[in-house]
């Protein structure tokens, strides 16, 4: 995951540094470039070379540089990593890779710690659930999560649960943004998807490996690469129809959104969610709190399946993960399959 800093990896990272520390100023490209013993035109190279990490600096003439407002990143040294490895977290940050599962799985094969969390401002092959794919343009955060959580496998699809209460619940508490779960784990607002979690496990008959929980949340970028039929939304929109900055133009975006604060507030939830679940009460208590989320229950449901679709009315969620739907022949418990929402 971190080969040995190139030089020019270093020199940019001591760009970056010396762009944060002036943040409030102009600093010339002479001075930039002696501060990290550049010449200026590699300085300007360099420069340009930021914003793939969604840096973006400002330069003006006979002045010289200075990081813009306009900047949205998540690269380590804006992202507040000594916060988050107090929560828990180990950051691995790249500016774009095919799958954050995937490097995710390659580090926990290679034993990485649970906590280990990869983050990409850009997937270049992101995946949906049933190899299906997932649009990842800069802007958005696409993330994943290795946990070692000590439960039998059976347990596993609980971690789904507790991640789509962890995830609703920080978008209505603190963005007041009337995020729901549709079963099994998107989360809606207003019947467009703002969010979709991939969990992936490996594990023996009784024990479980690691467990991957790829969360994927449109934040800042662009839905307009996404297929016409996919009503996806974006948590900036979200927001901004909230407090009525966008006026009504759908398909505009509102003010941008800080990504840093989202994904710490996002950690954070996952990491009081998941001290709540130690206890058989707190569990119930997560299942209540995903029943007062969910989009689904109580709906009429198409639940498609590998080879069968059940349609009844969607009752309830089970500890195992299972959405309980009821139709005339009687109560079933589906464990996995794609939702669709008749009513
Ligand atoms: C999901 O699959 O909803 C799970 C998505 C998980 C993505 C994260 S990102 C970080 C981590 N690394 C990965 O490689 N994946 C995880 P599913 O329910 O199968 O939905 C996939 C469908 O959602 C696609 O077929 C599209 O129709 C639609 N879609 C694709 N990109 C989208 C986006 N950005 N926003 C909303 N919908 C999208």
């Amino acid at each position: 995951m971190r080969p040995p800093k190139s030089e020019s990896g270093a020199n940019r990272d001591a760009l970056i540094k010396a762009l944060l520390e002036n943040k409030d100023e102009y600093t010339s490209g002479e001075e930039l470039g002696e501060l990290i013993g550049s010449s200026r035109a590699a300085v300007w190279k360099h420069i340009k070379a930021l914003e793939t990490f969604g840096i973006i600096v400002d330069s003006v003439r006979n002045k010289g540089y200075r990081i813009s407002s306009e900047t949205d990143t998540v690269h380590p040294a804006f992202a507040k990593v000594d916060e988050i490895a107090k929560m828990g977290f180990k950051y691995n940050y790249l500016a774009s890779v095919g799958s954050t599962n995937q490097a995710a799985r390659e580090l926990a094969n290679g034993g990485a710690p649970s906590g280990t969390l990869v983050v990409s401002e850009v997937q270049n092959t992101g995946k949906g659930r049933l190899s299906r794919g997932w649009e990842s343009p800069q802007g958005g955060l696409w993330m994943s999560l290795v946990l070692r959580p000590e439960i039998p496998p059976s347990s596993a699809p609980f971690m789904t649960i507790l991640t789509g209460v962890a995830l609703a619940d920080v978008l209505n508490k603190e963005y007041k943004v009337p995020a729901k779960i549709k079963w099994p784990n998107d989360i809606l607002v207003d019947g467009r998807k703002l969010s979709g979690t991939l969990t992936e496990m490996d594990a023996e008959m009784t024990r479980i490996n690691f467990i991957i929980i790829g969360m994927g949340i449109n934040v800042n970028n662009s839905l307009d690469d996404l297929p016409k039929e996919v009503k996806a939304i974006s948590l900036s929109q979200a927001v901004g129809q909230q407090t009525g900055a966008v006026a009504q133009q759908s398909g505009s975006t509102g003010e941008k959104l800080d990504r840093v604060l989202l994904l710490h507030r996002i950690l954070g939830s996952i990491m009081s969610w998941s001290k709540v679940m130690k206890s058989e009460e707190g569990r119930e208590f997560i299942l209540d709190r995903w029943r007062e989320l969910s989009d689904t229950l109580g709906k009429e449901v198409r639940v498609e399946m590998v080879g069968e679709d059940l349609v009844g009315k969607a009752v309830d969620i089970l500890p195992s993960g299972a959405l309980v739907v009821e139709n005339e022949k009687g109560r079933h418990e589906v464990l996995s399959g794609d939702c669709i929402h008749l009513r």
